[in-house]
């Protein structure tokens, strides 16, 4: 009998739950960057083991925080329905930084949600750690009310996944594959491309410009000869940011068109011609119509 269910990543920004989870479904599917608040949608990464006869959906969300506009508003709501709706929920907390005030906020959300979904802990970049200094966060972690195990790990390494994985999998009901075990994600390829052209954008700009950035597709096609044409926008949401997304002599957005077909060409297995243009669009983090259709609800 097949076991399959929903693995819900709870965490602050930043601390590694989408470098988790494309190290378990092992490929890229969600963008990792050092900049805060990188995923704005739940992705689905699909995880099949067909010896074992067990598929984990590793549902990545954005970090949880105080909503600011109507685009993280959104991403917020969808989390709590999303954590709700998981079979177990892994609270990921940055090792490095230690159990904060915001781990404990997630923490008594979750349960105070009373959905008795189980809630297990991993305690990450335990690579960045010393013995002396991993055993009090493991143990801050332990102590935190609702906790019953907690894992180090590094999802960067692989180290600590294993025991992990393999306590995920018990709780993990019975039940069909919910997904196609050769897929990897749920996401289509159009988003996947903007989200890996968006990966690029956050690692070549600072301040307000990675949040105020987005990327469309809107239009993947190969050609006779094998190369594949892909056709996206980036928006920003000011003349001034436009600006510095182009660059002086265009020296900016040619850095980081070069990176994207780059990871474009790993992900399609092909050369690439990459048109990328930057076009303001004022508000759309606040354009509800235009969330909805970037599937950001
Ligand atoms: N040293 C180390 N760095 C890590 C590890 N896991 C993630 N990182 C780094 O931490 C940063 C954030 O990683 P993400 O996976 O984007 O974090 P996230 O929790 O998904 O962040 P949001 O999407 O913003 O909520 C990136 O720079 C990663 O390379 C780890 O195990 N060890
Ligand atoms: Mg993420």
């Amino acid at each position: 009998m097949t076991r399959s269910g929903f693995v819900g990543l709870a965490g602050r920004p930043n601390v590694g739950k989408s470098t988790l989870v494309n190290s378990l479904v092992g490929s890229h599917v969600a963008i990792v960057s050092s900049r805060p608040q990188t995923t704005r949608r739940a992705i689905r990464g699909v995880a099949t083991d067909t010896e074992k006869e067990l598929q984990l959906v590793l549902v990545d969300l954005p970090g949880v925080q105080r909503p600011r506009d109507v685009l993280t508003k959104r991403m917020q709501g969808r989390v709590e329905r999303e954590l709700a709706d998981s079979d177990v929920v892994l609270l990921v907390i940055n090792g490095e930084e230690g159990v904060g005030p915001g781990d404990r906020f997630i923490v008594r959300a979750l349960l105070g949600a009373g959905t008795g979904v189980p809630v297990l802990c991993a305690v990450n970049k335990a690579d960045r750690l010393g013995p002396n200094e991993l055993v009090p966060v493991l143990t801050e972690a332990a102590e935190l009310a609702g906790i019953d195990e907690v894992f180090p790990i590094s999802a960067r390494t692989g180290e600590g996944l294993p025991p992990l994985l393999d306590r995920l999998a018990e709780l993990i009901p019975e039940g069909p594959y919910m997904y196609p075990p050769e897929d990897s994600s749920d996401q289509s390829s159009e988003l996947l491309l903007a989200e890996l052209i968006r990966e690029q954008v956050l690692n070549r700009t600072r301040q307000e410009i990675p949040h105020s950035v987005e990327v469309s597709v809107l239009e993947v096609e190969p050609r006779e000869d094998g190369l594949v044409t892909v056709k996206a926008e980036i928006w920003a949401e000011t003349e001034s940011q436009k600006g510095i997304l182009i660059g002086r002599a265009g020296a900016k957005i040619g850095e980081i068109g070069a990176a994207a077909r780059r990871s474009l060409e790993r992900e399609l297995g092909s050369q690439v011609h990459l048109d990328l243009t930057v076009r303001v669009r004022r508000n759309w983090r606040r354009d509800e119509d235009l969330l909805d259709r970037l599937g950001i609800e």
